[in-house]
C-alpha cells in the first residue's frame, strides 16, 4: 500500500522561496550607485515618518521592543518580499505609472518566476491532470498605442491554483504549474486555457499574518491573474487582472486593483468561463 503525504504550505516555506527568488532574479539596480543626496532625502523622510508616528501615538518602550522583535522575525521568516510587495509596492507602481501610456500596470508581487515554458498563441497553461477549478479561457490581442497589432509579443502569465497557492512557493505543486510565456500570433492575438484562480490569503502563520491579525485587518487579495507583457521596442507592462464581482476586489490588502483591470468573464453554458482582454503597449 502506498500513502501520499501532503505537506501543508507554511509561511516559512513560501517566505524562504520568495526571498530566494528575489535574490536570484530581481536585484536589478541593487548594486547601482545612489547619490548621497538621494539617500539622505529618502531615508530622512522615511525616518521622519517613523519619528512622527512615535510622537503622535506616544509609542512606549515595550511597543518599541515588540516592533524590533517583529522586524527580526520578518527577516528570519523570509517575509520581506511578501511584506514589502503587499504594503509598499502599490505606491512605487503608482509613481512608475505617472509616465506610462497604454494598459494600466499593477504590482509584480513576490511570486514571479522567470524562464517559464514558451507556448504558442493558442495554448493551455501547464496544469496537473486533476487540476481543480473552473475552466477559464482568457483571450485577446496585443496592440500598440496606434492600434496596430503586435505580433510575437510575450504574455508571461502566472497565477494561483484553486486553493490560492502558487507553484514554486508551496509544496506538492509541480514546477511551472499554471505558469507560461504565451507568444501572440501575426495578428497579435492569444487564447490561453487555464482555470480561474482563488483569492490569495497572506499566510496567517508568519510574521506578516501576525501583524495583520494584531491590527484587525483581513489577509486577503482578490483572485487575480499576473501578467508581464513584453515585445522588442516596447515598454513592458507588469499588471494583474481581477474578476468582476469577486471577493475582495474592493478591499485588496495589497491595494493593487484598478477599475481598468477587472475582467468580466462570461459563462459559456457548460460551466466554463471565457474572458477577453486587449493589451496596449507604448514604444520604449
Ligand atoms: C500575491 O499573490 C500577490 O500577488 C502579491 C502582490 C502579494 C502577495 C501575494
Ligand atoms: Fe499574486
Amino acid at each position: 500500500m502506498t500513502t501520499t503525504e501532503k505537506s501543508a504550505p507554511t509561511a516559512a516555506g513560501s517566505g524562504a522561496s520568495a526571498t530566494q527568488a528575489f535574490r536570484a532574479t530581481r536585484q536589478q539596480g541593487a548594486g547601482e550607485a545612489v547619490s548621497p543626496e538621494r539617500v539622505d532625502a529618502v531615508v530622512r523622510a522615511v525616518l521622519a515618518g517613523v519619528h512622527e508616528a512615535v510622537r503622535t501615538h506616544k509609542v512606549t518602550y515595550p511597543e518599541f521592543q515588540a516592533a524590533k522583535k517583529w522586524l527580526i522575525e520578518v527577516g528570519e521568516g523570509g517575509e520581506w518580499p511578501l511584506f514589502l510587495d503587499v504594503f509598499v509596492e502599490h505606491v512605487v507602481e503608482a509613481v512608475a505609472a505617472e509616465t506610462q501610456q497604454g494598459t494600466k500596470g499593477s504590482i509584480l508581487g513576490p511570486y514571479y518566476l522567470p524562464d517559464q515554458q514558451k507556448l504558442p498563441s493558442v495554448a493551455a497553461l501547464p496544469s496537473r491532470p486533476d487540476e481543480k477549478g473552473t475552466p477559464l479561457v482568457f483571450a485577446g490581442q496585443v496592440r500598440d498605442v496606434d492600434g496596430n497589432p503586435v505580433a510575437g509579443a510575450e504574455l508571461d502569465i502566472w497565477h494561483a491554483d484553486e486553493a490560492g497557492y502558487y507553484s514554486g512557493f508551496a509544496p506538492d505543486i509541480p514546477e511551472g504549474n499554471l505558469r507560461g510565456v504565451v507568444v501572440t500570433d501575426d495578428q497579435g492575438r492569444f487564447e490561453i486555457s487555464t482555470i480561474q484562480p482563488a483569492p490569495y490569503q497572506i499566510p496567517t502563520d508568519g510574521p506578516t499574518g501576525a501583524l495583520i491579525t494584531a491590527a484587525g485587518w483581513h489577509p486577503w487579495r482578490p483572485a487575480h491573474l499576473h501578467l508581464i507583457v513584453r515585445a522588442p521596442g516596447y515598454r513592458q507592462i507588469t499588471t494583474q487582472l481581477y474578476f468582476e464581482g469577486g471577493e475582495y476586489v474592493d478591499s485588496d490588502v495589497a491595494q493593487a486593483t484598478k477599475p481598468e483591470l477587472v475582467l468580466n468573464p462570461q459563462d459559456q453554458g457548460d460551466g466554463s468561463l471565457r474572458s477577453e482582454y486587449d493589451f496596449v503597449l507604448e514604444r520604449a
